[in-house]
């Protein structure tokens, strides 16, 4: 086996320079959180895409726009003051070096668990070095972006007849939820290359329901069904929602923009993790067969956590899988 040294894994970020210019994907479905329909739009999304965009969120613009100034604020310094709260544990500051099975990206990033039992030092170090704004700012989004989960929940649930199922477990206060803040600095070289950069590879998020905002940068990718790589224009004043691996994740990267640095703030919704996961009986009519066993969201977290980037991890829980 060859062991890639530190530069020849980053030199790996620049995709092929034959590769076609990406389609960009004008069709998002966009629901409107306060229109009677939302729950049938963001059901048909789900199942068609397995990503949409929401408008009229009830997220005040100043919560992000405050967040975003801190955040940022933090990126500037040097990045001596910043690997104070790195390497990952793996929350806190990162760089680079996405989890810790090898996997880079042109990226820096913070990393933060909701979860109270969940203790990491390195975020106890990141707010203790850095203005006590950043941590205000952080609680204020969270909380905001949680209520917003958890109502995106309660209409999916209701929307698929089973009433309110989901928003329960990320609700909770034990749910084992986690927050990132992305930065993919702008990297001139990409410009008369005419090469890609990876930002963050190819993958699915491993919770329940992902909520992204960004800033006007482009970079977000989806994997259509027929294996081809779509640009998802940004749009700064909605939330990006995506499903994860416990509803059928869709297939996602970043690359990064030669010019403008991008910026996303992502909240993961997932469950506690003593949640049992399982085919709802319900959705599986009589004639159809369970794929998947039942496992608790513990299981399912630390088997994604010891998995490369890209990993189809899900198929490790297929019945027939034996690992
Ligand atoms: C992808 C979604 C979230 O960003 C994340 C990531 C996590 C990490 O960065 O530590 C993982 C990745 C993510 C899935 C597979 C494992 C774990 C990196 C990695 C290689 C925080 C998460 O929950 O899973």
């Amino acid at each position: 086996m060859v062991v890639l040294s530190n530069q020849s894994a980053l030199n790996e970020l620049f995709l092929a320079k034959t590769c076609n210019p990406s389609t960009v994907f004008t069709a998002v479905p966009e629901v409107d959180l306060s229109h009677p329909d939302a729950k049938t739009m963001m059901v048909k999304a789900c199942q068609e895409i397995g990503l949409f965009k929401v408008v009229n969120h009830g997220i005040p613009p100043e919560v992000i726009t405050r967040l975003e100034n801190e955040a940022l604020k933090f990126f500037m310094q040097s990045q001596s003051q910043k690997d104070k709260a790195g390497p990952p544990d793996p929350f806190g500051y990162g760089s680079k070096r996405i989890g810790t099975n090898g996997d880079m990206g042109w990226v820096e990033y913070l990393l933060l668990s909701t979860n109270p039992d969940i203790v990491s030092p390195k975020s106890v170090e990141l707010f203790e070095q850095n203005p006590e704004a950043l941590r205000l700012c952080v609680e204020e989004y969270i909380g905001a972006v949680k209520k917003m989960c958890c109502f995106v929940l309660e209409e999916m649930g209701e929307g698929l007849g089973l009433g309110n199922v989901f928003s329960r477990m990320v609700r909770e206060e034990r749910s084992d939820s986690c927050f990132r803040v992305n930065r993919y600095p702008a990297c001139v070289e990409l410009e008369e290359s005419g090469r890609n950069l990876i930002g963050f590879g190819e993958h699915t998020d491993p919770q329940i329901l992902s909520v992204l905002r960004s800033n006007n940068t482009s970079g977000l990718q989806i994997c259509l069904p027929d294996g081809t790589w779509a640009s998802i224009p940004p749009d700064p004043s909605s939330f990006f929602v995506n499903v994860g691996d416990l509803f059928q994740s869709v297939k996602h990267r970043v690359l990064a923009d030669s010019r403008m640095s991008r910026l996303s703030m992502i909240y993961f919704g997932g469950p506690s993790l003593e949640e049992k996961i399982g085919p709802l009986p319900s959705l599986v009519s009589k004639e159809e067969q369970n794929i998947y066993r039942e496992l608790t969201w513990r299981e399912y977290k630390n088997a994604a956590y010891k998995s490369r980037l890209s990993d189809h991890r899900i198929t490790l829980f297929h019945k027939s899988s034996h690992t």
